[in-house]
């Protein structure tokens, strides 16, 4: 049994697009990460932090996105988004898939936070030598490790688009844009995004936030 702790529009949705595109049968448990108070004691023995994602495989628990997505794309390698082990992609496709969260969503975090520092003061660097890696990968090659789509992309384009798109803090570069836009209408994306919102909508934190603006425009 597959069991996979997740919360709405947040970091674990890339592997709730990711089970998607595996087309696995998996039990949703959803954490909701904003509630007051914050998350439940309780689920810290599944993960940590108390964070999303998190997976329960057969009564194995595997933390940490970047894991998980590794480890479910092997598992499930029928799909084929996990290039094999002597495939020349490998290479690539792990570097681009560990990067997301060792390199990229740390350095545009602590952008985002205004932290003034030098490359050399955190594994991750700077946000900038990120931003232009990563349009620099995109501008040779049409996914995060080649030629193919790869689990490696369900990480990377959701980073993509959620701080691109949502957040506004990564910049508009002409091959981010054009990346989105080659993933963009994948059934499995679709269906994770419906099935996000069908979730966000739901919870108290998001009806509050949506409820409020619709209000505040029936005031106007
Ligand atoms: N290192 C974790 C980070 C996951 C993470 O930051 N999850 C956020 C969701 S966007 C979370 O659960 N936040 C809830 C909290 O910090 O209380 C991973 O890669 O899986």
């Amino acid at each position: 049994m597959l069991k996979f702790y997740h919360a709405p529009w947040s970091r674990s949705s890339s592997v709730l697009w990711l089970l998607e595109e595996l087309g696995v049968d998996y039990d949703l448990v959803e954490i909701d990460i904003r509630q007051e108070g914050g998350v439940p004691e309780d689920y810290r023995r599944i993960q940590p932090s108390k964070k999303v994602p998190a997976i329960d495989h057969d009564g194995t628990i595997i933390t940490e996105r970047a894991a998980i997505t590794i480890y479910l794309a092997d598992r499930f390698a029928q799909a084929g988004l996990a290039p094999a082990i002597d495939d020349p992609i490998r290479g690539p496709y792990l570097t681009m898939l560990v990067y997301c969260d060792a390199v990229f969503d740390p350095s545009l975090s602590a952008q985002i936070q205004g932290w003034t520092y030098q490359s050399n003061h955190f594994a991750f660097g700077l946000a900038e030598d990120m931003i232009n890696y990563v349009d620099r990968v995109l501008t040779e090659r049409p996914f995060a490790a080649g030629d193919r789509f790869t689990a490696a992309d369900t990480q990377l384009a959701s980073a993509i688009a959620y701080t691109m798109d949502m957040m506004k803090a990564l910049p508009e570069r002409p091959s981010f844009r054009a990346y989105l836009d080659r993933v963009k209408d994948r059934p499995a994306y679709l269906s994770a995004a419906a099935k996000d919102q069908k979730m966000a909508m739901a919870t108290p934190f998001f009806q509050k936030q949506f409820g409020d603006s619709s209000t505040t425009g029936d005031d106007d």
